[in-house]
């Protein structure tokens, strides 16, 4: 086993030189959360169109009791990526009912948004002793094993879409290992669906997701004194079906090179030639059975809206 300190962590103008000087281009999807777009992904979870946010907190709140139930008395709850932990307060309102007091430890990268979350739970549930953690997943899931006590871990919000199904079993597996006899594990997953509801989810009308998934050119331009042109880009959102995943590509819209000054490069681009900047993996229940089982996990019990777009999972070490 390699310590974790001696893997690095690429940096930011790493994985852009990377991603744009491989063929074809692509970046990596968590390249999107500057402050602007995680400010865009808040408006896009309030869309018609992208129905993942209301379903699962749908779906949360209907079973709240059940999952409750499922999980037992006695847990500390540790949410990765919580943000400002808007879908929480309903289970941990139903765990309060079992338990004297509930730790919770929300976990994310951004301090505004786990101070979001502190004051969201103060206001929302009595009982609930909210103790922030300041995490970068690159750098392993170490900070579980500090955490006193058996713990349900929750990874909601389809955040687990974003990893091909190789790399989601491996960050399963990585988590796993830092878990004990007992711990359980609440993952969300977003289900395969027609594609006629999946495009426009991707593809809203008001051009939010159009708007975030160009943020990531504006980043460039900001942070690495790129000139891409934003009009000379289109956002393309697809469906492929071999891979059961929704894509979201950048579209060159004419022959043109971008000069990235602070990487000292030019990348040129053919007409029509995409960056590929996300990939959002969609499950079926035999693909989140083998997902979870090769990472070491058995699953209890799912829980599904009434259309079954959005499950959660809910498995024990
Ligand atoms: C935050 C990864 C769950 O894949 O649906 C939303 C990000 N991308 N619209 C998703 C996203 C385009 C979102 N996740």
């Amino acid at each position: 086993m390699i310590a974790r300190e001696l893997i690095p962590v690429p940096s930011y103008a790493e994985e852009v030189e990377a991603g744009l000087t491989g063929y074809p281009k692509s970046l990596p999807a968590k390249l999107f959360y500057d402050a602007a777009g995680s400010a865009l992904f808040e408006d896009i979870t309030q869309l018609p169109e992208y129905y993942l946010t209301r379903t699962e907190l749908g779906i949360l709140q209907d079973r709240a009791g059940e999952i409750a139930a499922a999980v037992g008395a006695g847990v500390a709850v540790v949410e990765l990526g919580a943000g400002t932990a808007a879908k929480t307060c309903t289970l941990l309102q139903s765990l309060v009912k079992r338990q004297m007091r509930v730790p919770y430890y929300p976990v994310d990268i951004s301090s505004s948004a786990l101070a979001g979350a502190r004051q969201r739970v103060a206001n929302e549930v009595d009982r609930v002793s909210v103790r922030p953690v300041i995490a970068d997943f690159a750098d392993g899931f170490g900070f579980l094993s500090d955490i006193p006590g058996r713990k349900l871990v929750l990874y909601l919000g389809s955040s687990i879409g974003n990893f091909d199904p190789a790399t989601a079993v491996s960050m399963l597996t990585d988590i796993r290992g830092e878990l004990g006899t007992g711990d359980a594990l609440l993952l969300g997953t977003d289900m395969v669906k027609k594609e006629k509801i999946l495009l426009p989810a991707y593809d809203d009308a008001q051009g939010v997701t159009a708007e975030f998934n160009s943020n990531i050119l504006r980043r460039m331009n900001r942070e690495l004194g790129a000139d891409f042109d934003l009009d000379a880009f289109r956002h393309v959102a697809r469906w492929n079906v071999q891979q059961s995943r929704m894509e979201m590509h950048l579209k060159s819209l004419r022959m043109q090179t971008v000069d990235l000054s602070v990487l000292r490069l030019r990348i040129g681009f053919v007409p029509g030639e995409h960056i590929h900047t996300e990939n959002s993996y969609k499950y079926t229940m035999p693909a989140v059975r083998s997902m979870l089982s090769g990472a070491g996990f058995q699953l209890v019990q799912s829980w599904f809206d009434r259309k079954k777009w959005f499950g959660l999972h809910l498995a024990r070490v």
